[in-house]
């Protein structure tokens, strides 16, 4: 089935699902391979990765080449965090085109301001885009795509930067109107009462996705009394590699061996199968001559 029209699935399905982030082609195999139905292309965690901030510091088109290692490593949809699209409905619906190139699923846009900020750092002074230019954005990348199951997930930014509950249901039901696929509704919060408000109001006008970063205490079977339809895990795979790389460097470092680490890092051969190094061994008996 083709990534987008599974992507499509996961969202409009009755059951809760879950995805989860990947940060380059190596974390993309591995979410696969542990069973995800789907990858967060996630911009905190690529732009941590590449050792930059949070901040569209890293080009758009570096990015997608990172997505592309990500797309050509798995067969499960990468949905893409575009933050505010990188520019205004134009680069957006460029975006879309070149990510239908690379068979990226869907991408989620905020309704923020280019360049953004991650929402947890100072979101209270971070301005909102104005509604009718985030809804003509919606529009533009909708009536640019080509697969019909290409997904656009608009990112309702309110309670993150203070607004209240009247404001998320104005914005998120202009998004609905202009075409989006889903609602990303965003919470800072360490509780899950603002999500719990918008979803009653909501009343499963367009399915909902949530990112339980903050607010990752509330137990998951809430998330589905509430009747969303898709969780996103964001960034724990950057956070496991950050605490992993820091332990095992510092003890190399002190040790000036690496005797002790041997044991405590992947086998190299864990490393070449992920690479899927037999399929080229196969591949060179079959291509390569045999004199
Ligand atoms: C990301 O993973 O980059 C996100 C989610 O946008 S958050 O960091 O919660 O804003
Ligand atoms: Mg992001």
């Amino acid at each position: 089935m083709k990534k987008t029209t599974q992507l499509k699935q996961i969202l409009t399905s009755k059951d809760l699902d879950f995805i989860m982030e990947a940060h380059n082609g190596l974390s993309a195999t591995i979410v696969e391979e542990t069973g995800f139905k789907g990858i967060w292309g996630s911009g905190l965690s690529i732009s941590a990765s590449m050792g930059v901030r949070d901040n569209n510091e890293a080009s758009w088109t570096q990015v997608l080449d990172n997505l592309e290692f990500m797309s050509d490593a798995t067969s499960i949809p990468i949905l893409f965090d575009g933050d505010t699209g990188f520019g205004n409905f134009n680069n957006a619906r460029r975006l879309v085109k070149k990510l239908e190139q690379r068979h990226i699923a869907g991408v989620c846009i905020e309704d923020k301001l280019f360049p953004k900020t991650n929402s947890f750092i100072n979101a209270a002074v971070q301005p909102l885009a104005d509604i009718d230019e985030f809804s003509g954005k919606i529009k533009a990348m909708k009536d640019s795509q080509i697969d019909e199951d290409f997904i656009v997930v608009a990112r309702v930014e309110a309670f993150i930067t203070g607004w209240g509950l009247e404001e998320a249901l104005k914005r998120a039901e202009a998004y609905r109107q202009a075409g989006a696929d889903a609602v990303l509704i965003h919470s800072k919060k360490s509780n899950f009462d603002e999500i719990t408000s918008f979803m009653q109001e909501w009343a499963n006008r367009l399915p909902i996705v949530l990112v339980p970063t903050k607010y990752y205490t509330t137990p998951t079977a809430e998330f589905e009394k509430v009747g969303a339809n898709l969780v996103i895990w964001a960034n724990h795979n950057l956070r496991a590699c950050i605490d992993a790389i820091k332990h095992i460097s510092e003890m190399i470092y002190r040790d000036e061996s690496i005797v002790r680490a041997e044991n405590l890092v992947a086998a190299l051969e864990e490393v070449f199968r992920l690479q899927n190094t037999d399929e080229l061994h196969l591949a060179e008996k079959k291509y390569l001559p045999t004199k």
